[in-house]
């Protein structure tokens, strides 16, 4: 048994896929997220503890984390962009739901864990980043800001750690087969597929399988940064 792994964001997608993986690996997995009916799915898969979690808020962050006596790896993967706007005709609102989930939503949920990653001995965090945060793209003027915010809270979080029992790791997938294109543009199918155009985007279980590579390196390993790209995606889609 390797511990208990937190996963944020696992009712869909990467975080699904994740929680199974690291179940497979051997830990006993913790998830968070809003849709209670999904998670619950989620974690029976895995034979996980299903939490609600709404990143967004301060007080289930603190109910979440009140419920989360021991935290091994914490794999902060709650997140998503909404909307296309140029910065010219920025949506506030928009902007400051992908700041609240992305930024903040990432911000208090380690903070909340972090006495009990250190407490571990051998403490990880993977946080699910973006292609974004690397090569901004248009159209996502909101998202890749968020995701930048996201990248350098992260690299001075493992800065901060220096000394302490806590590895800290960066995965910036491209594009993946999720239902990420979907609430980007709020239920809109068909905007939602023609992003994979030309292109078979990875699948959640490839991020999944990167996540418990990271999480199962030996300890005196960090890999700080990992990028993963769809094999014909340039790297600014
Ligand atoms: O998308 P999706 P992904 N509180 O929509 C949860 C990044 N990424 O798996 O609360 C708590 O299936 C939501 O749960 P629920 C992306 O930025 C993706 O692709 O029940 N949880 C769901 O489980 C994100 O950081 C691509 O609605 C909240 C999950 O987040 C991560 O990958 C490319 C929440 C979203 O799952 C996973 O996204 C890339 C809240 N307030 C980065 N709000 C890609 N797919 O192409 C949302 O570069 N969630």
């Amino acid at each position: 048994n390797r511990g208990v792994a937190v996963v944020t964001g696992a009712s869909s997608g990467i975080g699904a896929a994740t929680a199974r993986a690291l179940a497979d690996a051997g830990y006993d997995v913790v998830l968070g997220a809003r849709r209670a009916d999904l998670l619950a799915d989620v974690a029976q898969q895995c034979g996980g503890r299903a939490i609600p979690l709404d990143v967004t808020d301060d007080a289930s962050v603190a109910a979440f984390a009140a419920q989360v006596e021991r935290c091994d790896l914490l794999v902060n993967n709650a997140g998503g962009a909404l909307g296309t706007d140029s910065v010219a005709d920025a949506d506030l609102d928009d902007w400051r739901r992908m700041h609240e989930v992305n930024v903040l939503g990432t911000l208090r949920v380690t903070k909340a864990l972090l006495p009990k990653l250190v407490a571990s001995g051998d403490g990880q965090v993977v946080t699910i980043g973006s292609i974004a945060a690397r090569e901004p793209y248009q159209g996502g003027a909101g998202y890749n800001a968020a995701k930048h915010a996201v990248a350098a809270m992260t690299r001075v979080l493992r800065l901060e750690l220096l000394g302490q029992p806590v590895r800290v790791c960066e995965i910036d997938p491209g594009m993946v087969h999720t239902d990420f294109s979907l609430v980007r543009f709020k239920g809109d199918q068909e905007r939602a597929d023609a992003v994979y155009a030309g292109v078979e985007p990875l699948l959640a279980e490839d991020v999944a399988d990167a996540v418990a590579w990271v999480a199962t390196r030996p300890s005196r390993v960090n890999i700080d940064q990992l990028l993963m790209l769809a094999r014909d995606q340039t790297s600014a889609q």
